[in-house]
């Protein structure tokens, strides 16, 4: 057994901050499947041509590939079943499949408003150069404006982790008592602020912050060990936005 997988690097081939790519390290950590990520930057196309598409994650299984986060992990719950599951069984997998899609639609969006303009100082020259073109087309704008006005964005972003929080602090993990891939989804987002930017999206009176030091903490810290692009912008004190945790139930 032989895995290899493209994983998305800044300008240093240390520093890995893709969302997509987050959520199928931590699935294949999950499995006690190990893997060589190969660095990966957004102009490198060409290289993953054989996979019949331009995105990372690329999963590379022996003699077959897979991409797409979500169909990856699919395939390693099918393809080594006799190994934890990221899912267990098909209502884990629907309620999988709208974190995802909520992760995708709100948490993302709110997330970039950001970050953006921190990422792009991450990549190589010629990812930056690309990374501008592209998403400043698409914005319609600088990605600099695009982060402004920062406070609004953070309170944005606050609104959009509200049933985030409250779910949390019942349950401990999305998965329940133990994390799954909906965590693992989860993970990616804030994890690729943690990698790419400077802006301390998680202050540690959130509740959420204890579930990402959780996560961080998991398959012996490997997203705790990954090299950071930035430090980050001081933490502010604040009350607790929630009291204390309970049971489940
Ligand atoms: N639906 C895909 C999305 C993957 C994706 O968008 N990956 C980004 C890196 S975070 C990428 O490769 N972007 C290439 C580009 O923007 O040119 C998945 O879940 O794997």
């Amino acid at each position: 057994m032989s895995l290899k997988m493209y994983d998305l690097a800044g300008n240093d081939p240390e520093v890995r901050f893709s969302p997509y790519c987050w959520r199928i390290k931590m699935a294949l950590a999950h499995k006690g499947l190990t893997v060589e990520t190969i660095p990966w930057r957004f102009t490198e196309k060409h290289v993953i041509a054989f996979s019949g598409q331009e995105r990372v994650p690329v999963l590379i299984d022996g003699d077959r590939h897979v991409t797409d986060s979500w169909e990856i992990a699919l395939y390693l719950d099918e393809a080594y079943g006799d190994r934890p599951a990221l899912f267990a069984g098909e209502q884990a997998r629907a309620a999988g499949f709208f974190v995802k899609r909520w992760c995708e639609t709100q948490l993302h969006p709110a997330l970039v408003r950001l970050a953006l303009a921190d990422i792009v100082q991450v990549l190589t020259p010629a990812d930056a150069a690309y990374f501008r073109q592209s998403r400043e087309q698409a914005l319609g704008r600088p990605l600099e404006d695009y982060c402004e006005p920062r406070e609004a964005h953070r309170k944005a972003l606050d609104a959009c982790l509200a049933p985030l929080r409250s779910s949390l602090k019942v349950t401990g993990f999305l998965g329940g008592g133990a994390p799954n891939f909906a965590d693992y989804i989860v993970f990616g987002a804030f994890q690729w602020v943690r990698c790419s930017s400077r802006e301390p999206v998680l202050q540690p009176h959130d509740p959420l912050a204890g579930w990402f030091e959780r996560m961080l903490g998991l398959h012996d810290g490997l997203g705790a060990k990954a090299p950071r692009a930035f430090a980050q912008l001081p933490l502010k004190d604040g009350p607790p936005r929630d009291g204390p945790p309970r049971e489940a139930g």
